[in-house]
């Protein structure tokens, strides 16, 4: 069986067949098992948290060893009087509540009452640059960059705006003790290390993919996957929402999309789709996370489940036969029929309507069957019905030959850093989001034994995530062509949360550090020592992860867990029951 297909930069990987490519799922109890297991030797007592310890590594830390801050029981969280800023404030009491057991009420700042010693304080001064565009200057703090402020009296976070607030409170978390991610009151003194950070992130684009329609998963699922980018400075979740195996999204003036083509997934289980309200749901949690959603429609191709709800948009007029296999590239949209385009017109309108982020991405990977020319000319029509919603074209890199539109961005996917469409795309306009599936497709296997994943684009642990930098991985491409990173996670072989969560741990957070901290911080050794460090929150949080073995885990007995890893992975011939 050929695992590793020749991939073209221009066009992807061929068709290929990669049913046989995790010959047998583990079931959720054992990748939990097997995380439970490697957690025990994890649990050891962690070492006290420094300021620098933080993942993304921050701009700047600048440690006070005398001013180490203790959290008093009567903690008050004191904040500015704008209703962004409270529900940053709200957020860290939410965090801190259930571990603490402290009461921690929020207060406004302007209150006569002396305030407490969490301090979240918005600078007031306007420093924002556009996003998309860099850094502001040198002091700013601009968009999200925020400045902590530990000594032994307060903490203290400051930024301009909500969002450098929220990222603020994220670092503060990671300072407190591991036992701050228990859901229930532990007894524990609530330090957090001394000293200053001043910190921004390098790109404005950082996020990760959930594809929800080769497995669904239930908008609770998709929260929690939020929660983890939100951990770790990720500000984007790509929603890959329809593909060859189901149509995920409700359509209003399409009905059948959703309950005829949302019906289906691989293996054959019962799909599932997000009405209006479940997806309003999921925008809702996430800008509460200063996460924006950017919603894909897969277009021409990857539409087989489209096809089978509505024939009529289908070359011939003839619905396809439901598809739950893994084949790409066979599906497409009648490109020569009117119909289709207001096909197209009416669901980006209705998934804009929906969508309170810029974005509107458009697919357009792997249309095999369709002619280039053909191609080019759909896509040039779906963009303009991109802007039409007042929304900005994000799309496959293989939209690169299509004409430019205002702002478009191309995600690149290929796995090596050549490719000259793409290269003059950016020279006539577009911007990147890197995606290199060699380093960041957390479909892939992290080692041959992994028990799901894919390994077309290579076997990917925590390393080769982390080693590359975006900023001169493509040939031709300037830097500041870079929108930022984004690691897409395929579902053919994830069936579960706790999957999700094993292709995610802890190869994220790699992605987060690229996608945050300057390049000056790059650094293996010390990534992975400061990774180390979040092996026993996620073992508290419940998130089940990939002891990588090039991680130095913390143990109880001061040696190195990686040493003993081998024996921990999930044994494949214990099963309880096949996932299929
Ligand atoms: C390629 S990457 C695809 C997806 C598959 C993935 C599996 C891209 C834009 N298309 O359809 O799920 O490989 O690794």
């Amino acid at each position: 069986m050929p695992t590793t297909p020749a991939a073209s930069p221009e066009t992807g990987p061929e068709p290929r067949d990669r049913v046989d490519v995790a010959p047998r799922q583990p079931t959720a109890a054992e990748l939990a098992r097997a995380a439970t297991q490697a957690a025990g030797d994890l649990l050891a007592p962690p070492a006290p948290v420094r300021l620098a310890d933080v993942v993304p590594a921050p701009e700047r830390a600048t440690p006070d060893p005398a001013a180490d801050f203790t959290l008093p029981e009567d903690a008050v969280i004191r904040v500015d009087a704008d209703p962004d800023a409270r529900a940053v404030a709200e957020h860290l009491a939410e965090l801190l509540r259930p571990a603490t057991g402290y009461p921690l009420p929020v207060t406004d700042a302007t209150d006569a009452e002396p305030g407490g010693p969490l301090a979240l304080t918005l600078s007031g001064t306007e420093t924002r640059t556009d996003p998309a565009r860099g850094l502001p200057g040198d002091d700013a703090l601009g968009d999200e960059g925020y400045r902590l402020d530990v000594t032994r009296a307060e903490v203290r976070i400051t930024a301009d705006t909500a969002a450098g607030l929220f990222h603020g409170v994220q670092t503060l978390r990671q300072l407190l003790p591991a036992a701050v991610e228990s859901a229930t009151a532990v007894t524990e003194r609530w330090v957090v290390p001394g000293g200053t950070i001043v910190d921004r992130p390098r790109y404005a684009y950082r996020g990760a993919m959930l594809d929800v329609a080769r497995h669904f998963f239930p908008v609770e699922d998709v929260l929690r996957v939020i929660d983890h980018l939100a951990r770790y400075k990720l500000n984007h979740l790509h929603l890959h929402l329809t593909d060859d195996q189901g149509w995920r999204i409700a359509v209003d003036s399409w009905p059948r999309l959703a309950t005829v083509g949302g019906a289906t997934e691989v293996g054959g289980g019962p799909g599932g789709h997000y009405t209006a309200a479940d997806y309003r749901r999921i925008v809702r949690h996430a800008a509460r996370r200063h996460v924006t959603v950017v919603p894909e429609i897969d277009l021409p191709g990857h539409t087989n489940a489209a096809l089978v709800a509505y024939p009529e948009l289908a070359p011939g007029k003839i619905a396809p036969p439901p598809y739950t296999g893994t084949e790409v590239g066979f599906s497409y949209l009648d490109p020569a029929d009117e119909r289709t385009y207001e096909f197209v017109a009416d669901v980006l309108g209705e998934v804009a309507a929906l969508t309170p982020g810029p974005w509107l991405h458009l697919g357009g990977d792997e249309a095999f069957k369709v002619p280039a020319d053909t191609y080019r000319g759909f896509v040039e029509r779906a963009q303009a019905l991109v802007a039409a919603t007042g929304k900005t074209v994000v799309g496959w890199h293989q939209l690169a030959p299509a004409g430019h539109a205002d702002g478009r961005v191309l995600q690149w996917w290929g796995t090596n850093g050549e490719d000259p469409e793409t290269a003059d795309a950016v020279r006539r306009g577009a911007r990147l989001i890197l995606s290199p599936g060699n380093r960041v497709y957390l479909d892939m296997k992290y080692a041959p034994e992994s028990p799901i994943g894919h390994d077309w684009a290579g076997l990917i642990d925590v390393r080769r995530a982390y080693d590359w930098d975006p900023g001169t991985h493509l040939t031709g491409v300037p830097a500041e062509a870079v929108l930022g990173v984004e690691a897409p996670l395929w579902t053919e072989t994830v069936t579960t949360l706790a999957e999700v969560e094993f292709m995610l741990f802890p190869r994220l957070l790699a992605v987060a550090e690229l996608g945050w901290s300057p390049r000056s911080t790059h650094d293996w050794a010390a990534f992975r020592e400061r990774l180390a460090g979040h092996g026993p929150r996620w073992v508290t949080a419940g998130i089940t992860f990939h002891p990588s073995p090039e991680v130095p885990w913390p143990t109880g007995d001061g040696t190195h867990a990686a040493t003993r890893i081998p024996a921990q992975r999930p044994d494949p011939d214990a099963a309880d029951t096949p996932a299929h």
